[in-house]
């Protein structure tokens, strides 16, 4: 077993450097594509499609940070960078830097923040965060380890934003988490955001909310022991109900997620 074992962790190795990453550097909006960075922030990372971790860091980047927002950097950009307009239940997307495709076996979400400013040029993201998309295991007979996720292989998440979204600036946070190197805290979290203004006359008001940094920790087994190769579907899916990633999403009726 032992063997076997190291045998594991170096295809995992193996895999992790052979596979790309990614990032969401666009906005799709009417089926048409934006350019990289119009409505999402750009990070100022050397290269901006390397993953946020606990350990083994890139940029020293930990999702214990402030700047698990919308990444490192990137408020510093949040001035030149446009503001979508979009009417609260339209769908809409955002696609990867670069034809990228999702590459890692893990869950999706999207979470908004409105300005507390009023100005999302100006905000950063400090106020409360709500989920509006979600997606996890779609093929509960498939890999664990790859195809399983809904999310594996998509080049981009499209989501609504909820009919009853009040009107006013939000950051838009699309995020993929890669769970392949769970087993050794190294969760991979891809992540970036838009900045959208929301007409309408939506008056709704999530239930469940929360604060970035605060919504994950390395406590939590779904990024810190987590094992896709070895763990149950019914393991994997108790940790996702363990995280915010198991929580209902705001405006529910529009996420692909498992029946669970
Ligand atoms: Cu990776």
């Amino acid at each position: 077993m032992k063997s076997f074992a190291s045998f594991l962790t170096i295809t995992g190795a193996l895999l992790h450097s052979v596979s790309a990453h990614y990032i969401f550097s666009k906005l799709v909006l009417d089926n048409e594509v934006s350019e990289d960075w119009q409505y999402i922030r750009e990070t100022t990372r050397d290269k901006c499609y390397m993953p946020t971790k606990w350990s083994s860091t890139f940029d020293n980047l930990t999702p214990s940070d402030t700047d698990f927002r919308c990444n490192l950097g990137s408020f510093s950009n949040a001035a030149k960078t446009e503001v979508a307009d979009v009417a609260a239940g339209d769908t809409i997307g955002m696609k990867l830097f670069y034809d990228g495709t999702i590459a890692h076996p893990g869950p999706g979400q999207v979470y908004m923040s409105k300005a507390t400013t009023g100005n999302v040029k100006e905000y950063e993201g400090d106020g409360d965060w709500f989920k509006i998309w979600e997606t996890t295991i779609c093929e509960e007979s498939g890999d664990l380890t790859s195809d399983a996720w809904c999310a594996y292989g998509m080049s981009q998440f499209e989501f609504q934003i909820p009919e009853n979204t009040p009107a006013g600036e939000y950051l838009v946070r699309a995020e993929h988490v890669g769970l392949h190197g769970a087993q050794n805290n190294e969760a991979e979290f891809f992540y970036s955001c838009a900045q959208v203004k929301v007409s309408g006359s939506g008056s709704g008001s999530p239930s469940v909310t929360y604060k970035i940094p605060g919504l994950y920790d390395n406590n939590m087994t779904l990024f810190n022991g987590l094992n896709l190769w070895t763990d149950s579907l019914d393991t994997v899916k108790s940790d996702i109900a363990d995280t915010p990633i198991g929580d209902e999403v705001w405006s529910s009726g529009n996420s692909r997620t498992s029946s669970a």
